[in-house]
């Protein structure tokens, strides 16, 4: 049985910032699953297992094909049913909410601290391929994305929002992580992958959380290589 998952890779190929691809790796550790990582960089895309797709994460389990970080999810819920990623319909719109919250408010905020500094940290063939397509996606130069004002606070403003059920639960998935606890943290690991700086405050609760996400498999994403460290 192999399991391989295609992930993205910077100028170091062990840095892998990936929120989607961190989300799969959570989730295959969180079910007992071996997977072995085959890293990507940007702009070749000949080299992903889809080059129409031109995304990861990929996994290819024993053969089989499958994209799309939620869709990986629902899968491996499913052909794996051991340690469920969510065991309730409430967990999975729970899970879902958190998903949509995380791609859009989360790594919203994020970006104008990761932006620049990604576009420096990606290898020198990505480089020219980074700064087109995002500057594409956020409709202004990478510079201005990077000079965004307040953008600590509005982050902090974010987390606050986090810090709500973390105050009383240990994970977003209750008393154990799930689902939930994977999407948003994988927001963090882009983060951590990029920078180990504190780029803002966070709030108590969040930050007591993000270090027993760090601790879990082994601290296996407190291991992960960082560009800082490249
Ligand atoms: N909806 C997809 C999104 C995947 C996605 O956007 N992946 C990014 C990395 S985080 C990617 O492959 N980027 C390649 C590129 O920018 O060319 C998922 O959840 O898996």
């Amino acid at each position: 049985m192999t399991r391989i998952l295609y992930d993205l890779a910077l100028g170091d190929e062990d840095v892998r910032p990936s929120p989607y691809c961190w989300m799969v790796k959570f989730a295959l550790l969180h079910k007992g699953l071996t997977f072995e990582t085959r890293p990507v960089r940007f702009a070749d895309k000949s080299k992903y297992p889809d080059p129409d797709y031109g995304k990861v994460p990929v996994l290819i389990d024993n053969g089989e094909m499958i994209k799309d970080s939620p869709v990986i999810a629902a899968w491996l819920d499913r052909k794996y049913p051991q340690n469920p990623l969510t065991s309730t319909k409430a967990e999975k719109a729970a899970a879902e909410f958190y998903g949509a919250w995380g791609s859009s408010a989360l790594n919203a905020a994020l970006a104008p601290m990761l932006m620049l500094r990604l576009a420096n940290a990606v290898a020198d063939e990505d480089k020219a391929y980074f700064r087109m397509t995002r500057e594409k996606r956020f409709g202004k130069t990478l510079e201005e994305v990077a000079a965004t004002p307040g953008a600590a606070e509005r982050a902090q403003a974010v987390l606050n929002v986090l810090a709500a059920p973390l105050s009383s639960h240990r994970y977003l998935g209750g008393g154990a992580p799930n689902l939930a606890d994977y999407v948003v943290f994988s927001s963090f690991m882009w983060q951590r992958t990029v920078t180990l700086k504190e780029l803002y405050p966070a709030p108590e609760p969040v930050a007591a959380w993000r270090e027993r996400m760090l601790d879990l498999f082994d601290s296996y994403a407190r291991n992960a290589k960082s560009a800082d460290a490249a």
